[in-house]
């Protein structure tokens, strides 16, 4: 029964043939809580190319994800909640790219690196990650 747990596990986080989550140092489900104490938990998260990363504000105030135009892996899409096409864009529609108390955000990446976001009502007080995207 142990096996089988341990299969399951792997099978459910689609990682067959290596270490389990726990592990290897991939967030369990890929998911980013934006919190109370205004921060994304964890900040830093590691995914395969092509996995998704679901932000949940679990906190009672607003928050954005923006991504940070300039680091970006070269050539990958920009993301920012709202769906701007830019880091300045989005800084000038802060309301529209809001994620709500309970709401989520959920972003594809499918280009391999490194990239850094923020959000907009909280940047100066810290409130930034970054997701590792692994070829
Ligand atoms: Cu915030």
């Amino acid at each position: 029964m142990k096996l089988l747990g341990y299969l399951v596990c792997c099978l459910a986080l689609g990682i067959v043939g290596s270490a389990c989550a726990a592990s290897s140092g991939k967030t369990a489900g890929n998911i980013v809580a934006m919190t109370t104490a205004r921060r994304y938990e964890p900040a830093t998260v590691t995914i395969d190319k092509g996995d998704t990363v679901t932000f949940s504000n679990d906190s009672e105030e607003p928050h954005s994800v923006t991504a940070y135009e300039g680091r970006v892996p070269p050539g990958a899409r920009y993301f920012s909640t709202g769906d701007f096409p830019s880091e300045e864009q989005a800084r000038d529609n802060v309301t529209g790219g809001l994620v709500q108390k309970g709401d989520t955000f959920e972003v594809t990446l499918t280009k391999p690196g490194v990239y850094e976001y923020f959000c907009i009502p909280h940047e100066s007080q810290g409130m930034k990650g970054q997701i590792v995207v692994e070829g």
